[in-house]
């Protein structure tokens, strides 16, 4: 295995670097020191031909704003905090309002805009970059220095594993995720209507017009949201569901999952034979299928356009901070965050995904 470095441009006079993590059998994942950003993976279908799986930019100018946050970590919040503020420990805090009145992924300069500290590392057949940022006291308006480390690490099983560590001197929320939006057929020769997604989920969050969760768990039963044995995304996206139209006739939405580190999520290719398998730690996944994705940016010389990619977001649930029945991403001073998310790439025939996955025939 090995790593490649390469400058890829400058930001307030600093480098700003590329490494491609490359593995014994050909997978590679390329990542920026700015944001963490995830550029670039490199998977094999199931005639071996190796491709791109992941939305992203030729240079580096359009991910200095990178206004669709392709590939980036996002912190200390995902997603959105009604009203931009909340209240911790008998104090109001206020949040840069940076979509609708509300905060959106951390605030205008979230995580995936600085810089990050980056060291290569290699231990048996892992490889990686161990990224770390300290957030300063009050960034974005939010409480207590944090000091944040995300690794990204591969395998010779062509597994990725997002690591995510944090401490913080103060009281804070701390929700983080990364939001790379994949898209199996290689690529980009075709968006993601054909791809089929299972989640192990019973529940999902209802939205209100805002995109930000109502507070009411539904059930997923006799819903588009009913992922448990796999569905067509096409058939979701185009079905006729009020929580699908108000995001713009698309899935948006946190999925409360059932299990962990157990094949909890798997998007599949059917015509690539792609497939891949997340699991995670964390309470749920917000399903993402670039609804609002704009119009004609150049992504790797394909027009982007809706539905081109998927995010699946593992995550808290979001707004948690409004709503004290859900599990509570507070982070108390001096304790350690700490969660995993593992992406595991293989290949498989059809009749794949309505087993688990369990009877996928990995490429390595
Ligand atoms: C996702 C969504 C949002 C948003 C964005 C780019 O996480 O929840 O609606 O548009 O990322």
């Amino acid at each position: 295995m090995r790593i490649i470095q390469k400058t890829w441009g400058e930001l307030s006079q600093q480098p700003i670097t590329a490494f491609t993590i490359r593995n014994n059998y050909g997978m590679e994942v390329t990542c920026l020191n700015y944001g963490c950003i995830i550029t670039k993976i490199i998977a094999p279908d199931r005639d071996g031909n190796y491709e791109n799986i992941v939305l992203g930019f030729k240079e580096f100018t359009p991910y200095i704003t990178n206004e669709p946050y392709f590939g980036a970590v996002i912190g200390r919040v995902a997603g959105r905090i009604s009203g931009a503020s909340f209240e911790l420990n008998g104090t109001t805090y206020t949040l840069h309002k940076n979509e609708n009145g509300n905060h959106l992924h951390g605030g205008i300069k979230g995580f995936h805009r600085v810089i990050w500290d980056a060291a290569t590392f290699e231990i048996g057949d892992e490889t990686g970059v161990l990224f770390s940022y300290t957030s300063r006291d009050g960034e974005e308006g939010y409480p207590g220095k944090v000091d944040v480390q995300v690794t990204y690490t591969l395998n010779n099983r062509n597994e990725l594993t997002i690591a995510y560590r944090a401490i913080s001197d103060r009281d804070t929320p701390l929700n983080l995720t990364n939001h790379t939006y994949f898209n199996l057929s290689g690529n980009l020769k075709r968006d993601i209507l054909n791809h089929q997604l299972k989640i192990k989920s019973d529940q999902f969050l209802e939205l209100n017009q805002e995109l930000i969760p109502t507070g009411m768990f539904l059930d997923v039963t006799d819903t588009p949201f009913d992922l448990r044995a796999g569905k067509v995304m096409k058939e979701g996206i185009e079905a006729n569901h009020p929580q699908i139209a108000l995001a713009g006739q698309g899935y948006d939405h946190p999925f409360l999952l059932n299990a962990h580190h157990d094949h909890e999520i798997i998007l599949f290719d059917p015509e690539s034979g792609r497939m891949l398998t997340v699991e995670t730690d964390e309470t749920g996944v917000v399903v993402y299928t670039g609804n609002q994705l704009p119009d004609g940016v150049d992504i790797y010389g394909v027009r982007s356009r809706k539905y081109l990619g998927v995010c699946l977001e593992t995550q808290g649930l979001p707004d948690a901070v409004h709503h004290p029945h859900f599990p509570s991403w507070i982070l108390r001073a001096g304790e350690v965050y700490s969660s995993v998310t593992r992406y595991k790439f293989s290949v498989a025939t059809k009749a794949d995904i309505s087993n688990g996955g369990r009877n996928r025939s990995t490429v390595v």
